[in-house]
This record gives C-alpha cells, structure tokens and sequence, in this order.
C-alpha cells in the first residue's frame, strides 16, 4: 500500500494535499509534513494544501490558493479524515486520482487508494512510515517536516499519555526529533493559554456535573462563552480539563455555537463512544468523538444514552 502511493506520488506533477475542517495539529502535520517530504524529494513537483487556514495554529502551516485549473490531471491526498464531508475543500474529486490516508474507523470507504490504519497513534505517524518509501528512494527528512509531524504525534497522543501511544509511536517520535527543530517553543505555542480560556476552564471545573454512572456533563451556552470571551473552537482546548477525576469514565461539553447548533465533544476513559457519536450526526475514535444536536431536548436524550453506556461499563 506505502509503495502504491509514493508510486502515484512520483508519477503526478501536481499534488493537492487535504484535511478535515477545523484542523488540528494532526490534521496540519500530517497535510503540511507530507508536503515537505514531497517537495524534498521532488522539488520540480506543485505541491498545494487545500482547506481554510486555520489562525490558532498558523505556526504549524499555510494553506494555499488552489484554482480550479490546479486540480486538473492532479493527484490529491486526503489526510486524516475518516468521511468525505468532513474534508476541507470539497473540490477533493476534481483531481485525476484520489488517496485517503487515516488512522479513524474506517466509516465512509473513499479514494482509489485507501491506506487506513486503525491502530496508528495519528495521521503523522502514518507518514512517517510512508516517508520510509522515500528514504528508499533517496529522500531525506527535512527539519520543517519533522516539527511537522513530531506536532501531530504529540497532539492526536496528547503528549504521549493516552493509549494509542505505542511502541511505535515513541520510535518514530525518536527519530523525529534528530531533526533540527525546537521541541520546547513548540509546546508553547501548542499549549499555551490565554487568561480568558483559563477562567472558563474554572468555570467548567466548578459546574462540571459528575452522574451516578460516572458520565461527566458540562455544559457551555453561548452566553456562557460571551461572558468569558472565548469562542467555542478555543473552547475545545479544556476538554480534558478534569480527565483525572476519580470515578469519572466518559464524559461531554455540550457547546451552544448557535440556537439551532449544539456541538457536541465527547471523551472517554474506558466506554467506546464514538457509536454514539455516530447516533448523534457525528463520529471518530473510540475514546474521542464529535457529534452535534439541535436542540436542549436532543442534549438530554444524548446524557440519558451515555448514562447507559458508562452504567454498563465495569468499574
Ligand atoms: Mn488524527
């Protein structure tokens, strides 16, 4: 599979390199990692990334203009994105062949080349094993491309703690960062908060509802989220704010994004919960998904289903 795509790699001039919408640090590494380690080794090729740019993590990457024209006779790579209305620019189909490359559950089958590995710790370590294609083909890792993918690893394995870490995570992170790049500024500007979002995550803190089950409940209006001045993305960064709790096994913020929109960002400790996502008009990982409603009522619904999931779950 690594082999077929660095062949469609090196057969196209022009490759346009996608993501899903509201990116984050494994979405970009691995979008704008691949790039580097294209360019590297073919310089002579275009190679374009495709979707909005994303502003709270501008230091990772730029997205680029692409025109229709851009798309012909062009290959495009999908990464990290499990199901076609999730990728950022929905032109992903004009291009001449398409390559979906991701570590989510593999719930929306696209692409005329599909490499999904389930059991990778992020998109980036994929590329990182798709790099070793390259290297045998006398390609080299640049620095940029490192700190590229080292902040996808990092981000999708919150800092090398949760359990899709594995053995092979830690190597390619080894080698990762051989490379010349600064590991410490790049935590900074990954984690660094600003002292409206830190408010909020006492707010949360404080009002978190922990039920019987051992499902955690937080619930942010939009009035909630005015008064401490964060938006609703920037809220997402206090998600696992009180993952430590004792007794606590899975947990949602409800975040109001408008009266008819409800996001909803699921977590879990033990329960598989990305089937109940997909209930509520979402997906992803067994122990981190999205899902969204469109109303208080379907919020309520939505506690009483993960109230079972959790009260089934041993422990
Ligand atoms: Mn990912």
């Amino acid at each position: 599979m690594k082999k077929d795509i660095y062949e469609k790699i090196k057969e196209y001039e022009k490759i346009i390199i996608h993501r899903h919408v509201r990116p984050d640090p494994d979405a970009l590494g691995s979008q704008a990692g691949l790039k580097e380690i294209i360019q590297q080794r073919f310089p002579g090729k275009k190679v374009l990334l495709a979707g909005e740019q994303e502003l709270s993590l501008s230091f990772l990457a730029s997205m680029d203009e692409i025109s229709d024209e851009d798309l012909e006779n062009a290959l495009v790579i999908v990464c990290d994105t499990a199901n076609r209305e999730r990728i950022d620019d929905g032109r992903f189909n004009d291009g001449d062949f398409l390559i979906k490359i991701d570590h989510h559950p593999d719930v929306d089958v696209y692409g005329d080349i599909s490499w999904v590995e389930t059991d990778a710790s992020s998109t980036s370590e994929m590329i990182c094993s798709l790099f070793e294609e390259f290297e045998k083909d006398g390609g080299s890792m640049p620095d940029e491309g490192a700190r590229l993918l080292y902040a996808g690893i990092v981000g999708d394995t919150g800092r090398f703690r949760f359990s899709n870490t594995t053995e092979k995570t830690f190597y390619y992170a080894g080698e990762l960062i051989k490379h010349k790049f600064s590991r410490t500024a790049l935590y900074d500007e990954m984690y660094e908060t600003s002292l409206p979002l830190l408010r909020l995550e006492g707010y949360v803190l404080s009002n978190l509802e922990l039920r019987p089950s051992g499902a955690g409940v937080v619930t942010l209006t939009m009035d909630k989220l005015e008064e401490y001045g964060v938006t609703s993305k920037e809220a997402a960064a206090i998600v696992n704010a009180f993952s430590t709790l004792r007794g606590l096994k899975a947990w949602v913020f409800f975040v109001e994004e408008s009266p008819e929109l409800i996001r909803i960002r699921l977590r879990s400790k033990g329960p598989e919960i990305h089937k109940l996502a997909e209930k509520y008009n979402g997906g992803g990982h067994p122990m981190a998904s999205g899902a969204s409603a469109s109303s208080w009522e379907e919020t309520e619904e939505f506690t009483a289903d993960l109230d079972k999931i959790c009260s089934e779950f041993p422990g």
